[in-house]
């Protein structure tokens, strides 16, 4: 039996709860009553469509259907032993099938673990253990990638280490023997009203956890992130109205789904919410989003910096009339630079929202009446009036307004301690409970916040974090390798791209390719590899005798202005 999550995850204290369920942050509903709810008000509307399913014809679902579609799906996944508290590693790609799965797991109680597409055996294998997992959620391939077989790979590992059954879900044409097709689950036939008053008897403690997310990493490892039914529907619900979601709305999600931000912020759960429709796209790619955005009237979307600098200069080319529907466009998840940010609304031709948000909780978003000043050069303040946030010094003490701070942030929606990681913990949140989230910040005199850059180890590659550590650990793996560091460098698409810096051991030669070659058989997510290699005799370090990254950072971005072209 897998424990128990609670087990392992660090409440809010008792005093805290109390405050926000009085103050009506949490509603003491579960997720998936209040979707199911929010279903039932506007049963025959749209609610989410997949233009690529079906091999091209796409699929529409009503609020009702899907709601019953989930219902069903959720009442199979009992009939075929799945308990509420059980995990599964969920890795689909964004289609129809992550938002039925999803939607069948909350209402089950069954707790996705939500991996990327992009995640190779390490992570799946890790994430499985440390989990818990009875299951992993596939599609059977995406592009070249055979994403099934891996899944059955996993099993010898994850069985050796967990004690526990080990399913393969798969969503695709070609289900393998000793699969479970989710299409299967998620076919319409079935007695939708007995497994809604089933799942209604079932339905979990609001205080329970809904939700694992992954941390955007700083330890060799990534840790999960226990989000629970309160906590995280309050998210969702906030971040919805703070957007403009209504039932009107129409969101489209083109970052992988199993990110926060296209997940609740208000992302899929907070536009259902809303009574709003949900268009899923693989991927951001211009030609296919613009013309879905002008074929489904997408009003609302989530994008990082470098997808909003690729419809910039998409539109800029072919014009904007395809985003005639778009009213808002959030970016976030890595610093959009100023420059750009001006250019979104006039060349977009929809209203900027800037999010600076995190897995772990605390949501910053400009408000969409701010000024255009405010919009563009700041990353916008709290979610919430119970967030709270203080930017601090390296003694812990506050920084004036203006000056630039360590950001410390504890709220309703931000949970006091990672799952089953009492020494992390130790680390990235303070005795009081408050979470150290690693970056650098200003606040404005009218109380909004500027992200001026970060004291973690970790290397932002277009929004996708990466953990230093969990680089150097690989490359020490290799032979030739005396000492490493991974730093980010600076680049012009993604902003930031992870450069290794080597001290090979004496007459022995390290390679760029040898290093990616080593990590791509140890079998990491590809994006974690790096792009450049620096082999020095040396690394700088600081007084305390630590590797000086600050230098580092500081030499490649250097070494990079003047470099010939
Ligand atoms: C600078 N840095 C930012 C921003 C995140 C919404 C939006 C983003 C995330 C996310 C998210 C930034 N400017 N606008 O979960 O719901 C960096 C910070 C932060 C870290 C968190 C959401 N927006 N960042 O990016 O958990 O360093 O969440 O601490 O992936 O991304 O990363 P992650």
């Amino acid at each position: 039996m897998p424990t128990p999550i609670a087990e392992h995850t660090v409440p809010w204290p008792d005093a805290e709860v109390a405050r926000f369920v009085e103050a009506g942050y949490w509603a003491g509903i579960p997720l998936g009553t209040l979707l199911r709810a929010a279903a039932d008000r506007a049963p025959h509307a749209p609610a989410l469509i997949d233009p690529v399913a079906c091999h091209g014809t796409g699929l529409r679902l009503t609020h009702a259907e899907l709601a019953d579609r989930a219902d069903i799906a959720a009442a199979r996944l009992l009939d075929l032993g799945f308990a509420p508290g059980d995990r599964i590693v969920v890795q689909l790609g964004n289609s129809w099938e992550f938002v039925l799965l999803t939607l069948a797991l909350l209402r089950a109680g069954i707790v996705p673990v939500m991996a990327l597409p992009a995640h190779r055996r390490a992570e799946l294998t890790y994430l499985a253990v440390h989990a818990e997992a009875v299951a992993i959620a596939v599609p059977d391939r995406i592009g070249e990638f055979d994403h099934q077989a891996l899944a059955h790979d996993l099993a010898g590992d994850v069985r050796a280490a967990t004690g526990a059954a080990w399913h393969v879900l798969v969503a695709g044409d070609h289900v393998a023997p000793g699969g479970v097709d989710l299409r299967g689950l998620f076919a319409p036939s079935g007695d939708a009203a007995a497994a809604r008053s089933r799942l209604d008897a079932i339905a979990p403690s609001p205080r329970d956890t809904a939700v694992f997310l992954l941390s955007g990493g700083t330890t060799g490892l990534p840790k999960l992130i226990a989000r629970t039914h309160d906590d995280y529907a309050f998210n969702a619900r906030a971040s919805a109205e703070v957007a403009g979601v209504t039932s009107g709305s129409v969101y489209l999600v083109s970052l992988p789904a199993g990110h926060n931000f296209p997940l609740a912020c208000p992302g899929i759960l907070g536009a259902f919410l809303a009574g709003a429709r949900v268009v899923m796209l693989p991927s951001p790619e211009p030609v296919r989003a613009f013309a879905t955005i002008a074929a489904e009237g997408v009003t609302h979307t989530a994008v990082v910096p470098a997808v909003a600098n690729r419809w910039l200069h998409h539109a800029a080319e072919h014009g904007a009339d395809a985003l005639r529907s778009l009213q808002v466009i959030q970016v976030g998840g890595a610093r959009l630079a100023d420059e750009l940010a001006y250019r979104v609304e006039p060349v977009l031709g929809a209203r900027l929202q800037q999010v600076f948000g995190m897995a772990e909780g605390l949501l910053n978003f400009t408000r969409l009446d701010d000024p255009e000043d405010v919009i563009c050069t700041t990353q916008g303040r709290p979610l919430s009036a119970a967030d709270e946030v203080r930017l601090v010094d390296e003694h812990g003490d506050d920084v004036p307004d203006g000056e630039q701070g360590s950001l410390l942030t504890r709220g309703p929606y931000t949970p006091r301690g990672y799952y089953r990681a009492a020494e992390q913990n130790a680390r990235a949140f303070t005795s009081d409970g408050w979470y150290r989230s690693g970056d650098i910040c200003r606040r404005t005199p009218e109380g909004n916040l500027v992200v001026e850059g970060r004291d973690k180890d970790m290397i932002n590659r277009g929004g996708e974090k990466i953990s230093a550590e969990e680089v150097e650990n690989l490359a020490y793996q290799s032979a030739a390798v005396r000492q490493v560091a991974a730093v980010a460098m600076p680049d012009p698409v993604l902003g930031e791209r992870v450069c290794l810096y080597v001290v090979p051991h004496s007459a022995a030669t390290v390679t760029l390719e040898e290093i990616r070659a080593l990590m791509e058989s140890a079998g990491v997510a590809r994006y974690k590899l790096p792009e450049h290699l620096v082999v020095v005799a040396e690394l700088p370090t600081t007084k305390v005798g630590k590797i000086d990254k600050k230098a580092l950072r500081a030499d490649i971005a250097e070494r990079l202005s003047t470099a010939p072209r």
